[in-house]
């Protein structure tokens, strides 16, 4: 319990506001978690794995209008829309409030009123923040306890000091008597994913789904946090933190930024193909920066469990997330057997006859339906993970030696290329993007600008964004010790539209590339994109038949390099008076080198 006058106050206003049935204060112990599933199981809402084939581990299908981040919903309400920014949807914090005051009246009836303490960041760091969630979906606690340090401990750590208040609910209050429904939430248009910067608070309504109602991960983590870390001086970035230790046992760290979807999971988890090279994880998703003493960059990752993408994970694409997720683990619109364990496209096995989609009717392989809906996920304890690095909780965060960026380029941008300088790597990262076809978003194939894979997740003016990099780097302790900046890709595609690197495991050669870039031990090839390998420093020993394509891997087609600026140009467009001068000066720099 607590003596928090600001929390008891703040939770007994919310009470008589969404008038609940009940008030439960989370202790987040174990007995808590399985009571909480058992309840669950026994109302319909989860099913339980198969004890033998997935240990501890629960099963849920969600609405259909529920599978994911509904960013057309979500709001960053600052005083002014500039403040916002183009890249966010706006409200004035008081209309937003107004609304949110008529929605959420009465919007627990019928439930139970679950309080939620949770740390991201190891308990007690100084870098951690202690929010506070309420919530009336007992799957966003159960959640809540694999993917952040909640209950009685970290009120123990809170004392009377403040909090980020994030209040949740699904938006569909019970009537007396009514029976509820497996995944309750409010239709598409009615949902409210609300962040209000200023006064760091989150308010979320009408979605069960994790990035809409898991509070401490996008919302407070990366778009509450991003709007802290200008203010401070630090970064907390949409980023994996992985640990690469060579043959000689020299271990550096990397933190890397792609689009959702780019598979940071798998590059986070990595098995090297060549001999003597190991990788853990740190982070999948979020890391949180600050300089130490010593002047280096030093990371944490702010979550304690992984809630990754499920479809097209195996034994074969990432065998270490197939063992994380092999017990003690939440799936949500994956497959279910007959036989009660779990099946998604691209794991490996034969759909057994009889499976059930994430529709919950049996899948008929003719009908060319899915059976795991693709954005389907787990949700597993980080501890879990065979590689996780022994330093994964160490308050202190791991030293970071390089930034990547990336994301799916199947021509123009070659596979690997290095920053000139720090504001080029913010230049780089500002222009980073994804292409997409007409078959996944439903409009034209082009190229999708998701600046260091923040768009949807920037709590504040995205250009303002660019240039608390841009200080960030002119104010460094020591510029020397600043990570150097890499831009990666390997989605490489042949104008027949094969694949150009094999990619996942082989991965590896291009991050020895980077590891000993890091530490100058390669020279590098200075060409107007930035610096570039040799093709004999790329290491291809086992996958020599690769050789054939490194030219084109390693090319930069000045044609395609121009009309990318043509591109750049639209893009830049987008931020007006908030595009940093460095940045517009990169970009002129750049130009002028390809001419
Ligand atoms: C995520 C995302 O869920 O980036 O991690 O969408
Ligand atoms: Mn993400």
């Amino acid at each position: 319990m607590t003596t928090n006058k600001k929390l008891l106050a703040w939770v007994q206003s919310l009470a008589q506001l969404c008038q609940p049935d009940k008030v439960y204060w989370c202790d987040g112990s174990d007995e808590e978690y399985r009571h909480l599933l058992n309840e669950m199981v026994a109302s319909g809402a989860a099913i339980k794995l198969n004890e033998e084939k997935q240990p501890g581990s629960y099963y849920f299908q969600s609405d259909p209008s529920d599978v994911a981040r509904v960013e057309n919903r979500t709001f960053i309400c600052t005083n002014t829309k500039e403040e916002a920014g183009f890249s966010n949807n706006w409200m004035d914090p008081s209309e937003m409030k107004e609304i949110l005051r008529a929605k959420f009246k009465g919007c627990m009836k019928g439930r139970t009123m679950y309080i939620v303490p949770f740390s991201m960041g190891p308990l007690g760091s100084n870098i951690a923040k202690i929010g506070v969630e309420i919530t009336d979906s007992a799957y966003v606690v159960v959640n809540m306890k694999i993917m952040t340090r909640m209950g009685q401990p970290v009120l123990d750590v809170l004392g009377n000091s403040n909090f980020i208040p994030c209040v949740h609910s699904v938006g569909s209050p019970l009537a007396e008597g009514q029976k509820d429904v497996a995944w309750p939430c409010a239709p598409i248009d009615d949902k409210y994913i609300s962040h209000f910067p200023e006064t760091q608070e989150i308010w979320s309504f009408g979605s069960g789904y994790g990035g809409n109602a898991l509070l401490g991960k996008k919302c407070l983590a990366l778009r509450i946090a991003s709007y802290i870390a200008k203010q401070e001086g630090w970064l907390a970035e949409h980023m994996l933190i992985m640990g690469i230790t060579n043959p000689e046992g020299e271990k550096k760290y990397f933190a890397a930024a792609f689009p959702s979807a780019c598979g940071k999971t798998n590059l986070a988890m990595l098995i090297p193909t060549i001999p003597g090279w190991k990788v853990e994880t740190v982070g999948d998703d979020i890391a949180w920066m600050k300089f130490g003493a010593d002047g280096r960059l030093y990371a944490i990752n702010p979550e304690a469990g992984f809630f990754g993408v499920v479809p097209m994970t195996s034994m074969k694409t990432n065998s270490n997330a197939m063992l994380l997720v092999k017990a003690n683990t939440i799936f949500t619109n994956v497959g279910l057997t007959p036989d009660r364990d779990i099946w998604w496209e691209g794991i490996g096995t034969e759909c057994p006859a009889g499976t059930v989609n994430w529709k919950n009717k049996v899948h008929d392989p003719a009908s060319g339906e899915p059976v795991a809906h693709p954005n389907a996920r787990f949700t597993a304890p980080a501890n879990q993970c065979p590689v996780i690095d022994k330093d994964w909780e160490n308050p202190a965060g791991v030293p970071i030696s390089a930034f990547l960026f990336g994301g799916r380029r199947p021509s123009t941008v070659p596979f690997v290329y290095q920053a000139r300088n720090w504001n080029h790597g913010v230049f780089m990262g500002s222009v980073v993007g994804s292409e997409v076809t007409a078959a996944t978003l439903g409009v034209n194939d082009g190229v999708r600008r998701d600046p260091f894979a923040m768009l949807p997740f920037c709590g504040y003016n995205m250009g303002d964004y660019f240039a608390h990099w841009v200080n960030l780097g002119k104010n460094a302790p020591y510029k020397t010790k600043l990570p150097k900046i890499f831009n990666v890709n390997w989605f490489r595609k042949d104008e027949k539209g094969k694949w150009l690197w094999p990619g996942y495991g082989d991965n590896i050669r291009v991050l020895e590339w980077i590891f000993n870039a890091c530490d100058n031990t390669v020279e590098t090839i200075n060409t107007p994109i930035g610096f570039m390998p040799n093709k004999k420093d790329i290491n291809l020993k086992g996958i020599e038949s690769v050789a054939a394509n490194l030219d084109e891997l390693l090319s930069v087609n000045t044609e395609k390099w121009l009309e990318e600026c043509e591109l750049i140009e639209e893009h830049y467009a987008n931020f007006g008076i908030h595009l940093p001068n460095e940045l517009a000066e990169e970009f002129v720099a750049l130009k002028n080198r390809l001419k």
